[in-house]
Formats: C-alpha cells, sequence, structure tokens
C-alpha cells in the first residue's frame, strides 16, 4: 500500500467570519499539496471547529441555535476557498456525525485503559481562547494569550493522564529535533515539558454544545473534540487501511498560539490510543497590522473576499508565501501587497511572458519555432529539484527566489541578445533559438509556480498552447519534456496588470 503525503490545517473556529490569517494557512497546505501532488497520492484536510462556549455565544448573540449559525457559516468559509484556488480533499465539521461518532469512541477506549478519570476542575478559563490556564501564568490576571478577562470555573470533569506523558515527549522530542518547527516554538516546548505537566481535563458540563460522553455527565471539551478531526476525517476505527494510508500525517500547519495544543497534547492522545505522532508540526508565525496580530475580533481583521478581487487571489498567495519565512511573524499592509505585486509579477514575471509572447506574434505569427539547443535553460536545469525540495521543506521564500534567479535570467537573455535588432538585421537562425528558449522558459516557469498561483499559471500554460492537463502532473516528466515546433501561442492581456492604490 502506498502512504500518501497528508496535510493539515487546523479546522477554524466558526464564532465569525474568516480573515486572512485563516486564508495565510490554508494557502500554505495548499501549495504543499499541489507541490506533493505532482510526487505521489496527497490528502489535504481543512475544516471548521464547531462546538464551545466561543461558538455557541456568537450564535445565541445573532438569535440562532448553534447548528443552524454553523450551517449559515460553512458555506462562506468554503466560498473563500474556492476564491484562494484551494483544493482542499476533505472539509470536515466537527458537528459532522462521522467526527462525533469517533469523539466517543476515542473516550471510551481512554476510559477502558484508564488514561482518564474523573476528577474535580478549579481554575481560570478563557473562552476566546477556549483554554484552561493556571493561576500562575495568567498576565495581570487575564488571559496570557490574548489578554482577555478569564472566568473561574468549578466542575467534575474528565481528566486525561497528561502529567505521565511528559517523560515519553521529552524524549520524543530529544529523539526528533526536527519534528516541530521553527526551533523556537521547539525550544519553547521543551521548556513547558520540562516544568512538567499538569493534566488535562477533556469534558464541561457549566454548558451543552458539544459532543455528549457516552453515558452522560457533560460533553467533551471543544479542543479534545477538534484535535480529534484529523484522525476522524481518515477513518479512524472506521476504516484501519484508509487510516493507515494517511497517518501518521507528513505536516500539521498551526499557528504557533495553538503549538502547545498540537506537540504536547495531541502526540500524547495519540499515543494513548496505540497511534503515532504527526510527523512534522509546524507552527507559523503571525500575520499583523501595526504590531498586533489580526483577529476576528480585535478589529483590524481585513476581508480576504475585498483583498482577492482588489489584488487576484494569486497575487495574495504569492505575497503570503514571498513575505517571509513561515516560522516568522510579517505585517501586513496594501502598499506591501501592491509593492510585490507590481515589483515581483508584473515588472520581473510579467514582463517577461508580455515580451516573449508579443515578440513571437510579432516576429514569428505567435508559432514556436523549431525546437533547439537551450543553453541558458541548461545552466540552470537544477532549478526544478530545488524548487521542488524547498516546497516540501516548507522553505518557500527559498523555493520563489530560486525560481526568480531563472526569471531574473531569461530577462536578462532578452536585453542581451535584442531579438528586435536579431529581428532587423535577419539573423533569423539566432532570433529561432532566442524565442525558442524564452518559450520553453515560459513552459517551465509555469509548471515550477503554478503550486503557488494556479489560475495565473494554468492561464500562462494555456497561452503557450500547452494542454491544461499535464500542468500539475508528475515534474520529472515535465521537466524531460520540451515545447513543440509549431506551437500556436497566444498573447491575451497582461497576467498581472499593474495596481495603483488610491491615495488615502
Ligand atoms: O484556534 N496570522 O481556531 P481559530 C496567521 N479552532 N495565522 C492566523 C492568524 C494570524 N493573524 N489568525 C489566525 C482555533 N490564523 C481552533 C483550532 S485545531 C484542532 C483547532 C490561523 O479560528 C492560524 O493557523 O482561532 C491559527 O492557528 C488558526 O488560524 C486559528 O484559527
Amino acid at each position: 500500500m502506498q502512504r500518501a503525503y497528508y496535510v493539515t490545517t487546523p479546522i477554524y473556529y466558526i464564532s465569525g467570519n474568516p480573515h486572512i490569517g485563516h486564508v495565510y494557512t490554508t494557502v500554505v497546505a495548499d501549495v504543499l499539496a499541489r507541490t506533493a501532488r505532482t510526487v505521489g497520492p496527497a490528502f489535504f484536510l481543512t475544516g471548521t471547529d464547531e462546538h464551545g462556549q466561543k461558538v455557541a455565544n456568537a450564535a445565541a448573540a445573532a438569535g440562532m441555535s448553534p447548528q443552524e449559525w454553523c450551517d449559515a457559516l460553512v458555506p462562506r468559509w468554503k466560498l473563500l476557498f474556492d476564491a484562494y484556488h484551494v483544493t482542499y480533499d476533505d472539509f470536515i465539521r466537527t458537528t459532522q456525525p462521522r467526527h462525533e461518532h469517533v469523539v466517543q469512541r476515542v473516550f471510551e477506549r481512554l476510559r477502558e485503559r484508564g488514561d482518564v478519570y474523573l476528577g474535580k476542575y478549579q481554575g481560570w478559563y478563557c473562552v476566546y481562547d477556549e483554554t484552561f490556564w493556571l493561576e500562575s501564568k495568567l498576565v495581570e490576571g487575564r488571559c496570557p494569550t490574548c489578554g482577555r478577562d478569564v472566568q473561574w470555573l468549578s466542575e467534575d470533569d474528565w481528566f486525561f493522564r497528561l502529567s505521565m506523558y511528559a517523560p515519553r515527549l521529552l524524549e520524543h522530542f530529544r529523539a526528533h529535533p526536527d519534528w516541530v518547527r521553527p526551533k523556537s516554538v521547539y525550544n519553547e516546548m521543551v521548556a513547558l515539558l520540562e516544568e512538567g505537566l499538569e493534566d488535562f481535563s477533556i469534558s464541561r458540563t457549566n454548558f451543552d454544545w458539544g459532543v455528549p460522553l457516552p453515558g452522560g455527565g457533560g460533553v467533551v471539551y471543544v479542543w479534545f473534540d477538534a484535535l480529534l478531526n484529523y484522525i476522524s476525517a481518515i477513518g479512524w476505527s472506521v476504516d484501519d487501511e484508509r487510516f493507515h494510508r494517511y497517518w501518521p500525517a507528513s505536516v500539521q500547519l498551526v499557528g504557533k498560539e495553538i503549538a502547545r495544543f498540537h506537540t504536547i497534547i495531541w502526540p500524547a492522545v495519540l499515543w494513548a490510543l496505540g497511534e503515532a505522532a504527526p510527523e512534522l508540526v509546524f507552527a507559523h508565525g503571525w500575520i499583523t497590522v501595526e504590531g498586533q496580530k489580526i483577529g476576528k475580533s480585535l478589529g483590524n481583521a481585513v476581508d480576504p473576499f475585498a483583498l482577492a478581487h482588489q489584488f487576484g487571489a494569486d497575487s495574495l498567495r504569492y505575497f503570503l508565501l514571498r513575505e517571509a519565512p513561515l516560522g516568522s511573524d510579517f505585517s501586513y499592509s496594501e502598499e506591501k501587497i501592491a509593492q510585490r505585486h507590481n515589483s515581483d509579477l508584473g515588472n520581473d514575471l510579467g514582463n517577461l511572458v508580455h515580451r516573449t509572447l508579443s515578440m513571437l506574434q510579432r516576429y514569428r505569427d505567435g508559432i514556436v519555432p523549431p525546437a533547439c539547443a537551450t543553453p541558458l535553460l541548461d545552466r540552470f536545469s537544477d532549478v526544478p529539484a530545488r524548487v521542488r525540495s524547498a516546497l516540501l521543506d516548507l522553505l518557500f521564500r527559498d523555493a520563489l527566489e530560486a525560481t526568480w534567479e531563472l526569471v531574473t535570467a531569461l530577462n536578462r537573455a532578452i536585453e542581451e541578445h535584442k531579438p528586435w535588432a536579431l529581428y532587423k538585421e535577419g539573423r533569423a537562425s539566432e532570433l529561432d533559438a532566442l524565442l525558442y528558449e524564452l518559450c520553453e522558459g515560459l513552459r517551465r516557469l509555469a509548471m515550477l509556480l503554478h503550486p503557488v498561483m494556479p489560475e495565473r499559471m494554468a492561464q500562462l500554460w494555456r497561452r503557450l498552447g500547452l494542454e491544461e492537463r499535464h500542468l500539475g502532473g508528475d515534474w520529472d516528466v515535465l521537466v524531460d519534456e520540451r515545447i513543440a515546433a509549431g506551437t500556436r501561442t497566444t498573447l491575451g492581456e497582461p497576467l498581472f496588470p499593474r495596481i495603483e492604490l488610491e491615495p488615502t
């Protein structure tokens, strides 16, 4: 059985509208999935986290039942991901019976094994982050993550014996120094483990919007419920063959604020179930505005539909991946997006495409000249392999920089060889050779950039007269191919028209 590449995003709280932060993680996962599909089978999971007090409160404020509220909001998330050309294979909702069933099975399994026990929970709770906090972790009496007020809870809850797993977790971290990235988050998690772990409450009794505990006595705590989506979606305890085709996950992407849930609690739960920890958890940085993390209720959330409309979804995808290494925070502004769009996409790539295709129209009626040697491209023959391995290693900026080496070299070849002069001087075979190499260069660029800018690159592919079904196919095959002589190209409008921002 061939193991598939399995990539996940967090499942997003459906307590409000999605914002650009949610697009970020989901686009990163999409780029990974699209790249992995050029190598073999891949499965990409995203979805929505629909239980918990925060969602129940949002529904109540809108005068709806929680289920009505979730059903009304899910289409917005799906539309958004469609607008950004996201090709998830499955969209899980935690209110689906396929998921609830697994949550209950997990609880029963842990109870049978003695991994959970009934105890008294007394402590502080942040509804916004749906997180319990030790008194010692509060900052001036408030939630250390979001700064909001916390509430005192005192209830009889089920606890998962997390503390028991601390030594095994430390051992796992030491034996697999790259399983949590970036290093800053890895170190932070090791420090937490070294402090020792408290057992983890996994049920709630003070409200009822959640998966009912088998046998009654409350609902499953939303975080415990939510983490299980990663295995319920692929058939844990229902379809073993399917489950083992995907698990352990290749990459689990999360924002750094939820690294603790994914790198400490999650592997321990998996081990309690007899399953392996994921191969990699990557805790990426935050998109900020004026130094503050963009969030649903911080009042600075940017409407991602409007952004896709204003700049083009592919341009936004490019910006998100190019602007900062995945583990770092970066600030967002329309000026920065416009600048990247105009310089990298409009000037460098867009001009290369437009100049090549318009010269081909002018000098050769749009027909690709006879195939010939491609010495310039040969010098960059390692670029596809470098780009693919950088993409799969989540080094997106490196992958784009490597691709731009080719863009720059091709632009330089036009400046140096001056096709307009070759034409005037009647040096037909030199002109043919240059135009052929430029066309072949564009074909490779479309292939390399397709995971990042799927819609624009599909357009470029069509303009090059190539068959669309081949784009996104096996890179090893595509790299060995050449654009065929006699292919009819079309010029079309500029791929990345210049964006002028309205002065504010
Ligand atoms: O935490 N910058 O859901 P959530 C970058 N339901 N990424 C951001 C971001 C920002 N400013 N804001 C949000 C939850 N994100 C839980 C997860 S998983 C079992 C349960 C992204 O709606 C980032 O991936 O608060 C972050 O971790 C996630 O959205 C949080 O989404």
